[in-house]
């Protein structure tokens, strides 16, 4: 196949400002040209270039989660997010199939516009109504042509037709499985409200461990009041890491901690942790808790509840760190990944043909 990919315009491609999508991308990316698939990518200004990235100019779209759901959509003056999509337009006869990454409205209403097929991917649970709206539009008028990570996450926007689930993949030679651990946690994401890292500062701080954090500073003030009022956490802000770095890290740990606040699509931190061999205790609340396989390979803890983080923690020797990389190399390796992708892309085409 041709493929083009539309990747998030909320940053460059390799930044971490797109948390999971870019992996995904990446991933996904890899995968296909692999399998002998020829494939472009549509990314903003100062993106990554280990992938044939064609490099788009322009403003970068606000997060949709700082808008409110029933905010309007906004567009600034010279759009990246329409910039992209312009060259999408331009070369749209030279592909099988366009993907969309992004998780904005533009892409979706484009989709009667071109010529060509668009897949969507849908990288969050529902924020907006005005995008809510026209992803249901488009699951009606384009049967299948709309996936999620989960079915967890796909419910959060009541869509009655079945949808394919991609859950995610990493590329699992990266991650070194660690059969030991430092007596140390781990805290990995975008430094942001929806991703409570407060919880695991406040666990880290009664259990007395090292809570070692990692992951983009998203929000600033976040960051600075959890530190006024953490002052004698012991914890670390080890900064963005690059994978190599930021597994290193992680598979010394006793457990990964996923404290979110929001309906997480997926969590590939997770899938991360599980390569390592690390558990993971998370909240049971979204993607994460299709995930974590209760008691085998972490700990699903009631949404919110710090006490709940620390029964996990006190828990941890009950599990066998080889079922985490083992439910890691079954289910989440690149290579099962691209095959859901692939499933996925010719389903599409058959439809279309
Ligand atoms: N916000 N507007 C917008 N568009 C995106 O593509 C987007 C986002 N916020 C976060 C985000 N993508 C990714 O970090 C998540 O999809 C994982």
């Amino acid at each position: 196949m041709k493929l083009l990919f539309v990747s998030t315009p909320v940053g460059p491609l390799g930044s971490g400002l797109g948390g999971g999508v870019e992996l995904s991308l990446y991933n996904a990316a890899q995968e296909m040209l692999r399998r002998g698939h020829q494939l472009q990518v549509i990314a903003p200004v100062g993106s990554r270039n280990d992938l044939p990235v064609v490099q788009i100019p322009g403003n970068l779209q606000p997060i949709a989660q700082d808008q409110e759901r029933i905010d309007p959509i906004t567009m600034p003056e010279n759009s990246l997010l329409a910039n992209m999509w312009d060259y999408a337009r331009q070369v749209q006869d030279q592909c099988d199939l366009i993907v969309n990454f992004a998780y904005d409205w533009l892409p979706f209403y484009l989709t009667p516009f071109f010529r060509c097929p668009i897949a969507h991917l849908v990288s969050m649970g529902s924020l907006s109504n005005a995008l809510d709206q026209i992803i249901k539009q488009i699951v009606r008028q384009f049967p299948d042509t709309v996936a999620f990570r989960t079915k967890t996450q796909a419910d959060t926007f009541a869509i009655e037709q079945q949808c394919t689930y991609l859950s995610n993949g990493i590329d699992l030679s990266l991650y070194n499985f660690c059969p030991i651990s430092k007596q140390q946690l781990a805290w990995l994401g975008r430094i942001s409200p929806e991703k409570g890292l407060e919880d695991a500062v406040a666990a880290s701080q009664i259990t007395n461990i090292p809570l070692k954090i990692m992951g983009k500073i998203q929000d600033d003030s976040y960051w600075e009041k959890i530190r006024q009022d953490y002052p004698n956490a012991p914890i670390e802000y080890l900064g963005f890491l690059s994978t190599n770095k930021l597994q290193e890290i992680l598979r010394e740990s006793r457990a990964l901690l996923m404290t979110h606040r929001w309906v997480e699509a997926f969590g590939n931190v997770i899938i991360e942790s599980l390569a390592c061999g690390v558990p993971v205790i998370s909240y049971s609340r979204g993607g994460p808790a299709e995930i974590v396989q209760d008691g085998k390979t972490g700990f699903l803890v009631e949404p919110d509840s710090v006490p709940g983080l620390v029964e996990a923690i006190a828990r941890l020797d009950e599990i066998d760190r080889h079922t985490c990389r083992h439910q890691a190399e079954t289910k989440y390796s690149v290579q099962a990944l691209g095959d859901r992708f692939e499933k996925w892309f010719y389903q599409i085409l058959k439809m279309r043909s």
